[in-house]
């Protein structure tokens, strides 16, 4: 999928707006200054970096953006995300990997829409310690980075929002997320998580009702991160009749899957998450399929810890771009 020379894309993403938690926009800047660009060239790939993405227009723009429902933000986030998708697909259309640095996990509605709207059967491995599918009727925090899914998957629709129903059809084309195509690009069969241990009750039902694939850290206890990601790839497969041996797979990783002793810098860590290795396995493991065609790393906040802790977590984050890359492989 990826042409030749390789040349990874990075997207960074300085933006905060699908939660409360400030910090989590300097996450990129942090990456980056960690030497994240040279890091890859050493891989050998070829690097497209021209500075971060500037959100500041379309913030000045949204300056005032009340609340609909119980959604925080909505008109930024969806415009931020709008502009997202063109970056991203605009690099995965010239066979680049786009790399997108955020920033908190309601940019990935942007990164996976590029994604999809270059690779139409592409699969999503979603990798975080929550589910981030919770719709307008189940969200209790109105926090837009625990819902990018239930966008990307159609099952919020914008006439579920009750300002919208009403409004007059210019109105409702202006509405947060009206840009995200429908009938959706992604579907629940090609959805599989790993790594959750904090999911709410409303997600639950949503992951049962859809029958979308979940290898939570109970799983990973069970069977082992190896055979976890085998049977993830199994899975995003099963139906796969495209030309190439593999389905493309979108890859976004939110560092909190990682336990937090491992990247303790985040804005909602949970004990009880994947090690050191077992992150990485699954980097390397997606990379050696030679299917991946997009990486989030997401929700990587330099602002919630002391210095040390923050290096620490800034140097996993660049460890898991490295290992999603082909860093370890021989
Ligand atoms: C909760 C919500 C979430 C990340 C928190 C939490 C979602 N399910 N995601 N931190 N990264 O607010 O919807
Ligand atoms: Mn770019
Ligand atoms: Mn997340
Ligand atoms: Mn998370």
């Amino acid at each position: 999928f990826i042409k030749d020379p390789k040349t990874a894309a990075i997207v960074g993403c300085p933006f905060s707006g699908g939660q409360p938690k400030p910090g989590v926009d300097r996450g990129p800047i942090h990456l980056v200054e960690a030497g994240l660009v040279d890091q890859l060239k050493g891989l050998g790939w070829d690097v497209k970096f021209d500075g971060h993405h500037q959100f500041e227009e379309i913030s000045a723009q949204y300056a005032n953006d009340p609340p609909i429902g119980l959604l925080k933000n909505p008109r930024l986030v969806s415009s931020v995300t709008e502009s997202v998708a063109q970056a991203v697909s605009s690099h995965s259309a010239k066979g680049e990997l786009p790399v997108t640095l955020g920033g908190d996990h309601s940019l990935a509605m942007g990164t996976i829409s590029g994604t999809l709207t270059t690779y139409p059967d592409a699969g999503v491995i979603w990798v975080d310690a929550h589910a981030d599918i919770n719709t307008i009727e189940t969200t209790d925090s109105g926090n837009i980075h625990g819902m990018p899914l239930a966008f990307l998957l159609g099952l919020t629709a914008c006439d579920a929002v009750p300002e919208a129903a009403n409004a007059p059809a210019s109105l409702q084309a202006m509405h947060p997320f009206s840009w995200i195509p429908s009938p959706p690009l992604l579907s629940p069969s090609r959805l599989v998580y790993i790594g959750l241990r904090d999911v709410d009750a409303g997600e639950k039902a949503i992951l049962k009702k859809h029958g979308i694939k979940a290898f939570s850290m109970h799983e990973v206890d069970r069977y082992g991160i190896g055979k976890v990601v085998e049977l993830a790839m199994e899975w995003l497969n099963k139906d796969y009749q495209g030309a190439h041996e593999h389905r493309p797979i979108h890859l976004s990783f939110d560092v909190d899957a990682m336990d937090p002793t491992v990247a303790p810098s985040t804005g909602t860590p949970v004990r009880g998450g994947l090690t050191f290795r077992e992150g990485h396995y699954i980097c390397e493991a997606v990379y050696e399929t030679g299917s991946l065609v997009a990486f989030d790393l997401m929700e990587v906040n330099p602002s919630l810890a002391d210095a040390a802790a923050v290096q620490q977590t800034v140097n996993v984050g660049c460890s898991l771009v490295r290992a999603a890359l082909g860093e370890t492989l021989l």
